[in-house]
């Protein structure tokens, strides 16, 4: 399986974000670990230049997994959801403008946090209505530049909406397009599934991405999370994605980094 990392530009020290600098220095320190791919986490896509980004990728042989968005919300405080009509607008554009960027990187895009949750909207019907029009829009562009969005099942007590794998299966569903799928989240798997094993199998193609931390969002092998049932039921549906590490940054970054490869790949050796 492929292994991953989250580089950030910068963030607060308890965001479950692991390598943080300049994104090119933290691509050669994550190829370096051994890591195939990062994980970008920004604002805005215009954060990132392109052309070192890709040659980045080339000079150190590591690729890009996947584009975070959720830091797009905590900045500018924009969502697919928004009931002030320019910052829902925004939303949408800004997710457009990741899919073009994730075109040119060959990864996926996440829709976290950028979603939006209920409780900030007029009603729950209200919410569902925004949230199913602003997203056939971004699966439009999706669909016509062949990238895949990938939705995150967030715990509930960060999202009042898509907690479970279950939740997320009918949601997309009724989307009837193979560009939107399902990101699982260990550290929400942990706190929101009864069976997370037999999900993740009932989901199979279905799902798009992974995120990896320890059930105390540490990085793997500093908790208790069964991570080799997960990565049983990953190979038995076939997953071809990325685990991608998200996790505290503790002790350090590096230490984190190091921390999860060593202990991931250690067990992907021993479970395909
Ligand atoms: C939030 O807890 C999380 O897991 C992030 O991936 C959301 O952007
Ligand atoms: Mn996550």
């Amino acid at each position: 399986m492929k292994l991953a990392v989250t580089i950030v530009n910068q963030a607060s020290s308890e965001a479950p974000f692991v390598l943080r600098g300049t994104y090119t220095e933290s691509m050669k320190a994550a190829a370096s670990i051994g890591y195939d791919a990062v994980e970008l986490h920004l604002a805005h896509p215009n954060e990132v230049n392109l052309e070192e980004i890709t040659l980045a990728s080339q000079q150190y042989g590591i690729r890009v997994s996947s584009i975070g968005t959720g830091l797009s919300y905590l900045r500018d405080g924009i969502t697919l959801t928004h009931t002030d009509e320019k910052l829902r607008r925004d939303a949408i554009e800004r997710v457009k403008a990741y899919v073009h960027l994730a075109k040119e990187l060959h990864c996926v895009v996440i829709i976290g946090l950028i979603k939006g949750i209920i409780k900030n909207s007029v009603s729950p019907d209200a919410y569902r209505q925004m949230l199913d029009e602003s997203l056939k829009e971004c699966i439009q562009v999706a669909e016509e530049a062949g990238v895949t969005l990938v939705l995150e099942a967030v715990n509930r007590y960060e999202s009042d909406f898509l907690n479970s794998i279950s939740d997320c299966i009918s949601f997309i569903d009724t989307f009837q397009t193979d560009k939107l799928k399902i990101h699982i989240d260990t550290f929400h798997m942990n706190m929101e599934e009864d069976h997370i094993a037999a999900n993740i199998v009932q989901a199979g193609k279905r799902i798009g991405h992974v995120h990896i931390a320890d059930s105390n969002r540490q990085y793997p092998g500093k908790g208790h999370y069964n991570f080799t049932e997960t990565l049983e039921a990953l190979a038995k549906i076939g997953y071809e994605g990325a685990l991608s590490v998200e996790c505290l940054s503790r002790p350090t970054p590096i230490d984190a980094a190091e921390g999860a490869y060593r202990f991931l790949r250690n067990l992907a050796n021993t479970v395909v």
